[in-house]
C-alpha cells in the first residue's frame, strides 16, 4: 500500500458499520485496531481479518481507558494515523418527556463524551507527526429533526459541529477531519439497540431498500484514499428511497 497513513483505529467494530469498515480497510491494506465492548465479537473479527487487525476491548464510556490511549495499545500499534469515531447508539423513539433519563445519559456519554475524549487522546500524535485523519459518524438525524430523535439527533448535531470546528483548528496541518452523516441504514444492530425488539427493528425497514454497512465502508474507504490535499468536510448520504420530509403543521 502506498497510503502514508497506515494504522486506523475504528471504534464500535463489533457490529454494523464499524465491522464493515474494519474489514474493508484491512482489505485495502491498512492495519486496523478494532474496538468495542464485546470481546468475543472482536476475537471473531480478528480471526476473519488476519494479522493486520488488532482486537482491543474498549468501552467508550470508560473515560479512564479512553484517556489512557494510545499508551495502553501494544507496542507497534501506538501510532494511530486515522481515527474512525463510529461507536454510538440511539435509545428509544419516545417523545422527549417520555424518555428515560438513563437513555439520554448513555447516548451523551457514548456519542459525545466518549467521542471527544478519544479524539483528544489521539489527535495530538497526529498533529505532532503532521499527518492524520479523523472521520466521525454523524447522522442525518444531526441535520434534520424528527419526532423521537430528541437527544440522539442532538448528539449527532454536536458531532457535525465538532468536526467542522476541528477542521478550523487543523488549518495549516496535514490532518484531515470528516463527518459522514448517513440516513436510513439497515444491516446493522442500530434499530435492535434503539427499539429493544427484533421484530420492531425488522419492521422499521419494511418495504425500503436502506443503505448497508458496506455502503458506509465504501464511503470511508473513498474519503481516506483521496490525495492528502483533499479534505472532505461532510458527506450527507441517504438511500434513494429516503428524502428529507417537509415541515410539520398541527391542524387539529
Ligand atoms: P450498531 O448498533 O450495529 O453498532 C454500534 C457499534 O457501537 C457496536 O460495535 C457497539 O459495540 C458500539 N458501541 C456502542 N456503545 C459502545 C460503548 N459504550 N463503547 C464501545 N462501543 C460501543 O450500529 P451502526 O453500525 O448502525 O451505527 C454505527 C454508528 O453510525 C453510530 O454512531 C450510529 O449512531 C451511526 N449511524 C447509524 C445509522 C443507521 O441507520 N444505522 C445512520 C446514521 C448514523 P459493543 O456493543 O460491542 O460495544
Ligand atoms: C440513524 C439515522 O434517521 O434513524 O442515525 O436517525 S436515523
Amino acid at each position: 500500500m502506498t497510503h502514508p497513513l497506515k494504522t486506523v483505529l475504528v471504534t464500535g467494530a463489533t457490529a454494523g458499520f464499524g465491522h464493515a469498515i474494519a474489514l474493508r480497510l484491512v482489505k485495502d491494506g491498512f492495519r486496523v485496531i478494532a474496538t468495542g465492548r464485546r470481546l468475543e465479537r472482536l476475537d471473531a473479527l480478528a480471526k476473519e481479518a488476519g494479522e493486520n487487525l488488532l482486537p482491543f476491548q474498549l468501552d467508550m464510556t470508560d473515560l479512564d481507558a479512553v484517556k489512557a490511549l494510545p499508551g495502553s495499545l501494544p507496542q507497534g500499534w501506538q501510532q494511530v494515523d486515522v481515527l474512525i469515531n463510529n461507536a454510538g447508539l440511539a435509545l428509544g423513539l419516545e417523545k422527549a418527556w417520555e424518555t428515560k433519563p438513563a437513555d439520554w445519559e448513555q447516548m451523551i456519554a457514548t456519542n459525545v463524551t466518549g467521542l471527544v475524549e478519544i479524539t483528544r487522546a489521539l489527535l495530538p500524535g497526529m498533529v505532532e507527526r503532521n499527518a492524520g485523519h479523523v472521520i466521525s459518524l454523524g447522522s442525518t438525524a444531526g441535520i434534520y429533526p424528527y419526532p423521537g430523535a430528541n437527544v440522539y439527533g442532538a448528539t449527532k448535531a454536536f458531532v457535525d459541529q465538532f468536526m467542522r470546528n476541528l477542521r478550523s483548528d487543523l488549518l495549516g496541518k496535514q490532518v484531515r477531519a470528516t463527518n459522514i452523516a448517513p440516513g436510513l441504514c439497515g444491516g446493522s444492530e442500530f434499530s435492535q439497540v434503539r427499539l429493544g425488539d427484533d421484530a420492531k427493528a425488522a419492521a422499521f425497514y419494511d418495504k425500503t431498500k436502506p443503505l448497508l454497512p458496506e455502503d458506509i465502508a465504501e464511503t470511508v474507504a473513498w474519503v481516506l484514499k483521496l490525495p492528502p490535499h483533499v479534505n472532505i468536510n461532510q458527506i450527507e448520504m441517504m438511500p434513494t428511497c429516503q428524502a428529507s420530509a417537509g415541515l410539520a403543521v398541527d391542524r387539529s
